[in-house]
């Protein structure tokens, strides 16, 4: 039976998060994110529905609506939050395509429960549409969820963006489950990457693991199904204007200059601002910035590094071990070269509020994005929107989304510690002229590419393929 939703997203999270109140009661909070800020508008205009999990294991809370938004929560159980999320999407699907930077697990009783959440994702997604509706489906701890929705509603237009990069097949082909995954998201009529290099891996999967004619971008299904899929890239942004307007603020600003006075006004502040995921190159940067300072290009006092690490994914093996090799690295970096006076990094293992993070991008000359793999990157956007005053670096790393748009950054291949050496040289000595020129190019790029113009380009570009594409809507199409 059809719902009562024109527009439909599911995605892993609800885009609000449950705060819990002074008197013992319970609210939900809009959850910071580009994603979130992207869809609201076009969800409030079209009346939407978000299907998500809540972010707790156990029974789901009612439906409810927040933020003209009508949220309908998923329920995980322990055992699904332990095997669906943090095992075969944190585990498997995470590290096998961001280049097996570290080992993917494949364990059956994973992907058994990968399967069975996908299926009441995609069940709640056929009560909530209304016949005919547009359902988007985001990232990839749902890739299965396409085919699951056709087989139930055949009248709806689809569509599918992976947030993550899409590896090449070489990799790819390790997953056991490889044809299944390819099969679930040819249930979309339309699927997006972030680059044009992760449209075409993906084209190439299915002429390789499904043997599927597929060119260009374009992918015919059999005879039986009638259908063409396609697969482009929709690099995805931010909201430029709000990050803009938010780091002119006057209060803003003057944090800003606080948080240099603070870290005991060095001539150069350098930061990083990651999740604390070993996809980061976190190490790469520290490693890079202890032998700066080993070799006297760099001297503590003149420059500070603030790294701030937000917690992420605690509960994964992984994640705990990257945390001791960052903690120890900072530790022994500053254990060897701080002063009583000045300390060489700030690590702050810790999540800000929108106002901090603005002001941070403001405080550095020279911000490291040194990503060993990145589906965008968000951040080097973020710092690009927060510099109205035309000043400061990007330093970034060829191996994230964000390079294929941000050509005027200074381009570092991570792995390539000497190259990120003299980069990191070379952005603290640049001349503010040619620093204003490279800054007001990125700035150009960025506000007029927004997560805005994202959003409705894909949306348009799903509706006029599934227009043109599936013969049950050309059919109704000619019928009406
Ligand atoms: C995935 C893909 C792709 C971080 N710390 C704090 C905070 N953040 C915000 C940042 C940024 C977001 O989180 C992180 O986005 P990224 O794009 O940098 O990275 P992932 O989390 O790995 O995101 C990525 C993205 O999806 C979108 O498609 O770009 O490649 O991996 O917005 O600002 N925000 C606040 N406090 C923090 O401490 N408020």
């Amino acid at each position: 039976m059809a719902g009562d939703y024109d527009l439909v997203v599911v995605a892993n999270r609800l885009p609000v998060d449950r705060v819990e109140e002074p008197d013992g009661g319970t609210s939900w909070r809009r959850s910071p994110g580009g994603l979130v800020t992207a869809l609201e508008p076009v969800m409030q205009r079209e009346d939407g529905a978000w299907v998500g999990w809540a972010g707790a294991p156990g029974e789901p809370p009612e439906p409810f609506d927040a933020e003209g938004v009508r949220c309908v929560p998923i329920g995980l159980s322990a055992e699904e939050v332990e095997d669906y999320y943090e095992g075969f999407s944190n585990g498997t699907l995470w590290p096998l395509y961001h280049d097996v930077i570290v080992a993917p697990g494949y364990h059956r009783s994973w992907w058994e429960a990968y399967v069975a959440v996908n299926e009441r994702f995609a069940e709640a997604a056929a009560e909530q549409a209304a016949e005919g509706a547009t359902v988007w489906v985001q990232d990839y701890q749902l890739q299965l969820v396409p085919r699951m929705l056709r087989r139930r509603r055949p009248d709806l237009s689809i569509g599918f963006f992976n947030h993550i990069p899409f590896p090449p097949f070489e990799i790819f082909a390790q997953l056991p489950w490889r044809a299944a995954i390819i099969d679930g998201l040819l249930g979309a009529d339309l699927i997006g990457f972030q680059r044009a290099a992760d449209a075409n891996n993906f084209t190439r999967a299915c002429r390789r693991a499904r043997n599927l004619p597929a060119r260009a971008g374009r992918i015919r299904l059999d005879a039986e199904e009638g259908r063409e899929v396609r697969a482009a890239s929709f690099p995805i942004s931010i909201d430029f204007g709000a990050l803009d307007q938010l780091a002119q603020r006057d209060d803003v600003k003057a944090r800003a200059a606080e948080i240099r006075h603070e870290l005991g006004d060095p001539e150069h502040v350098l930061l990083g601002i990651d999740r604390l995921d070993y996809t980061k190159g976190i190490l790469h940067r520290l490693k890079a910035f202890e032998e700066l300072l080993d070799d006297g290009r760099v001297q503590v006092g003149e420059a500070a590094l603030v790294q701030v690490a937000t917690p992420s994914r605690e509960r994964v093996e992984q994640y705990v071990q990257l945390r001791q090799d960052v903690e120890v690295t900072v530790g022994r970096i500053n254990g060897t070269y701080s002063t009583i006076a000045h300390t060489g990094v700030h690590y702050l293992h810790h999540s800000y509020g929108r106002e901090e993070m603005a002001a941070l991008f403001l405080a550095a000359d020279v911000m490291l994005v040194t990503a060993l793999r990145d589906g965008m990157n968000l951040v080097a956007k973020e710092y690009v929107a927060a510099r109205h005053d035309e000043r400061g670096v990007l330093v970034l790393s060829e191996f994230t989304g964000a390079a294929d748009e941000l050509g005027q950054a200074l381009m570092i291949n991570p792995h390539d510690i000497d190259g990120l050496k003299d980069t990191i040289v070379r952005a603290l000595a640049m001349s503010p002229r040619e620093a204003g020129r490279r800054m007001r190019a990125l700035r150009r790029r960025v506000g007029d590419h927004d997560v805005q113009r994202w959003a409705a380009s894909f949306l348009d570009a799903l509706a006029q393929h599934h227009a043109e594409h599936n013969p049950q809507a050309a059919a109704a199409e000619r019928a009406s």
